[in-house]
């Protein structure tokens, strides 16, 4: 069902023709929430924020909880959450010719994965069957994408901002976590060490207080809007 007001046609060559698709990525804490909220005034575009509710409560159950909690028990049973949620998103037909999504399959794959990977977090097994889904799913089913936004930060500055919002399950995050995981942004989104990067990036300064930030965003507001219907 479509909710734009005054665009039926608008929304009948959208419900026919792929979205400009939008993922926006960063560290824990870079403001991506904020960013897709910055957004919302816009009236052609989709935005799909990440699961985390789903992630903590499914059935009853906190996989976002358990997976911090005991990370060699429950890394494995949570990415695999992760990944039929975020597949879930990738898929989600949009009525809007924009969608922007927090996060994606990618990131999963080569930030969080790779690090439990690294860091012997998960077996070598668990990941050869993390890593088989991922390859099965670029092979056989079609993700769109057309630019990612990089929220880039400094691990400093978002660990601040991790222990001030204090998500209840985040309390014990050390900074060298939030490092690593910085460097595999870095890795990915910038220095471009694996083959699968999806789309063209468009890197922000999200360093910036809240105060600051709206101009920062606005920057990309043409990017983002330009190749709307
Ligand atoms: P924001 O708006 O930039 O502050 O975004 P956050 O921090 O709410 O969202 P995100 O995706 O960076 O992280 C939410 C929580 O879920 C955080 O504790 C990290 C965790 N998380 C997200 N995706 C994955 C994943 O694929 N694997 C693992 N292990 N954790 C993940």
């Amino acid at each position: 069902v479509c909710n734009i007001r005054s665009c039926h046609n608008k929304c009948a060559m959208a419900m026919n023709s792929k979205p400009f698709t939008v993922f926006v990525e960063g560290n824990i804490g870079s403001g991506k929430t904020t960013f897709l909220e910055h957004f919302r005034r816009f009236e052609d575009i989709t935005l799909l924020t990440e699961p985390v509710e789903e992630w903590r409560n499914l059935k009853g159950w906190n996989l976002l909880d358990l997976m911090y909690k005991d990370t060699a028990k429950w890394a494995m049973t949570f990415q695999s959450y992760v990944s039929l949620t975020m597949l879930e998103m990738h898929q989600r037909p949009t009525p809007t010719p924009v969608k922007l999504m927090e996060r994606s399959l990618y990131s999963a794959r080569y930030c969080f994965v790779e690090h439990m990977m690294r860091s012997g977090t998960i077996h070598p097994a668990e990941f050869a069957v993390l890593d088989e889904w991922f390859k099965f799913i670029m092979n056989h089913i079609h993700i769109d994408a057309d630019l990612i936004v990089y929220l880039k930060t400094t691990p400093s500055v978002v660990y601040e901002r991790i222990k001030k919002r204090a998500r209840s399950e985040e309390q014990c995050v050390p900074l060298s976590y939030i490092e690593e995981l910085h460097k595999l942004h870095e890795d990915w989104l910038i220095n471009r060490q694996h083959a699968e990067c999806p789309a063209p990036v468009l890197v922000i300064d999200a360093d910036l207080d809240l105060s600051q930030i709206t101009e920062e965003y606005k920057k990309s507001e043409h990017q983002i809007l330009r190749k709307a219907v």
